[in-house]
């Protein structure tokens, strides 16, 4: 059988992947996700200010730029057929006292500290998760349709 596949873009911040990082990669293998791009890194000041700048004129951008820098963040490609959804609902809430109300199994309710220091990101749609891909794994592998590498849109030789 064919399913298509999605990419999304999920992050462990700095404060869950010095407490939390064997639980957090456990929860995304039992969730079924492939792993297809992974780096560890820390983030410059003006890459984290780009990977959140939908936000830059928020109160809180300054905060949410300084802890994203703050140490390692691991950076992921995750794969699974609806994978946006599927690990924004793995995540839970921004909040995690919202969190802990409605989804007390999801990562941000067992492992966010407060709304900042939240454990995960992820993306929110996928042409979200296409571009920041892009942005921090920086080649076209990242884009599209990855089960088919864009083979399959290839018209054969008359
Ligand atoms: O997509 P999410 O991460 O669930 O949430 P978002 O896109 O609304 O916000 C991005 C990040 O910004 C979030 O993970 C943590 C931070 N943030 C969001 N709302 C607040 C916040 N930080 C503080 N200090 N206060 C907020 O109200």
């Amino acid at each position: 059988f064919f399913f298509p596949q999605e990419q999304t873009l999920a992050v462990i911040k700095p404060n869950a992947l010095v407490e939390h990082r064997e639980e957090i990669l456990e929860h995304i293998q039992k969730g079924g996700f492939t792993i297809s791009r992974v780096k560890e890194t820390i983030l410059s000041r003006e890459m984290a200010e780009e990977f959140y700048k939908e936000h830059r004129d928020k109160p809180f951008f300054s905060q949410l730029v300084e802890f994203m820098c703050r140490g390692p963040c691991m950076l992921m490609a995750l794969t699974k057929e609806n994978a946006v959804e599927e690990w924004r609902a793995m995540m839970g809430p921004t909040d995690p006292a919202e969190a802990k109300e409605v989804a007390p199994e999801s990562l941000r309710a067992r492992f966010a500290t407060d709304i900042l220091q939240n454990s995960v990101h992820g993306s929110s749609n996928p042409q979200h998760a296409s571009e920041k891909i892009h942005f921090l794994f920086g080649d076209i592998a990242s884009e599209g349709d990855v089960t088919n590498d864009g083979d399959m849109a290839t018209p054969l030789p008359e």
